[in-house]
């Protein structure tokens, strides 16, 4: 059942329940409810690539992701305003999550300059030339109609200096003041501060404190999977968490497996976002109850099972490991939607267990019984 019952006028987080410090609860807004933990689908592009709205929908995403640097170079922001918004130009009524530009700036473009006024960039599809600040990226995502905001920032990539990680993160942060002017006041909508600080504790803390005391509405953790070991990753979310508020929703960035996804809900991570599996479904590969898979390898090519009878996902108990390997190996596009159906699936399947083990008590027995899983391997 899809909460959208819940929806509210003004953009709320409740926790319902606590284990450890992790948490179960559900954001809401005009569009809808967020039940979290929540994976949020990565749709780029203004599509989850493969995958039908109503698909998407069905398994339990009550969120999706949009990229405003992708959606300002193609096909521009003004025209998706023009056009009604994201929501309406891409059948997606529900709540809509928007990264604010930096990371991908950062990632795909060409010749980018950073400046303290923005980061000018040529497009990686047609080399013109670009100008983001903080207050156009607000702009964009409040164009586009955005329910969550994410701010400007500077992620490095790690390892990486003290000083640099120090010098991005103070960036980060008044650029955070920054898209505070320049988003107002929107009761049912929220801007997301983001934590930086690459891989110093210390630095990690004044981020957080400081993005605290600005008061936003949520506040995302950045600057993580971006080389590192999990471990550094995750000490980085412990040293964070204590000064994250608790009343307010913490999103970890671009992650990730699901062996990621569960540690971080153990420490306190309410909200994920990763392009894994929707990437790695096109790729071949997927994610199940016994851990990953790739579909191209040989032993597939004659196996008349499906990927897991069990699993409610058609995708998963339709058709056969066969099948599957000869729509992989023949790179027929049905090949690429079954499997990153099959992954958003099981991506949501963990979330919505996860939810449920947090409520009853038992994260720490569900995690372990869930890593026994992925070791034993496919059946
Ligand atoms: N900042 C922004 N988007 C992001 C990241 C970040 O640090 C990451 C890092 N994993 C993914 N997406 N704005």
């Amino acid at each position: 059942m899809q909460p959208d019952i819940a929806a509210t006028p003004e953009f709320t987080f409740k926790v319902a329940a606590r284990d450890g410090a992790a948490r179960t609860g559900a954001i809401s807004m005009p569009r809808g409810v967020i039940r979290t933990p929540a994976f949020m689908p990565v749709g780029t592009a203004a599509t989850v690539k493969g995958m039908y709205p109503e698909q998407v929908r069905a398994l339990g995403a009550d969120v999706v992701l949009g990229n405003t640097y992708h959606l300002m170079l193609r096909p521009g922001a003004e025209r998706i305003a023009r056009l009604g918004g994201l929501h309406k130009f891409m059948n997606w009524p529900h709540p809509i999550l928007t990264d604010s530009g930096g990371f991908q700036v950062m990632s795909l473009s060409q010749l980018r300059k950073l400046t303290e006024e923005g980061v000018t960039f040529q497009s990686h599809i047609d080399g013109s030339k670009h100008v983001m600040t903080p207050e156009r990226s607000v702009e964009i995502q409040n164009l586009l109609g955005s329910d969550i905001v994410m701010q400007l920032d500077e992620c490095v990539a790690l390892p990486c200096e003290d000083k640099v990680a120090e010098k991005a993160m103070r960036l980060s942060l008044r650029w955070a003041e920054r898209c505070k002017t320049a988003f107002g006041t929107h009761p049912g909508r929220a801007l997301f501060g983001i934590v930086q600080g690459g891989a110093v504790p210390s630095l990690r803390v004044e981020s957080a404190r400081e993005l605290a005391a600005m008061d936003l509405k949520g506040y995302a953790v950045g600057g993580l999977a971006v080389g590192e070991p999990q471990e550094v990753m995750l000490a980085m979310i412990e040293a964070v968490e204590p000064h994250l508020p608790q009343e307010k929703p913490r999103y970890l960035m671009g992650v990730g497996t699901p062996d990621d996804i569960v540690e971080a809900v153990s420490r306190g991570i309410d909200m994920f976002d990763c392009v894994m599996p929707t990437r790695a479904g096109r790729h071949g590969q997927i994610f199940t109850r016994f851990g990953r898979m790739n579909l191209k390898n040989a032993k597939h090519a004659e196996d008349p099972r499906p990927i897991d009878e069990q699993s409610a996902c058609p995708a998963a108990n339709g058709w056969s490991r066969s099948y599957l390997h000869h729509l992989v190996k023949a790179e027929e596009m049905l090949g690429k939607m079954l499997l990153t159906w099959v992954n958003l699936a099981y991506y949501q399947e963990l979330m919505a267990d996860l939810r449920g083990a947090i409520a009853a008590g038992r994260l720490a027995d569900f995690i372990a019984e869930t890593k026994e899983g992925w070791a034993r391997g496919e059946p």
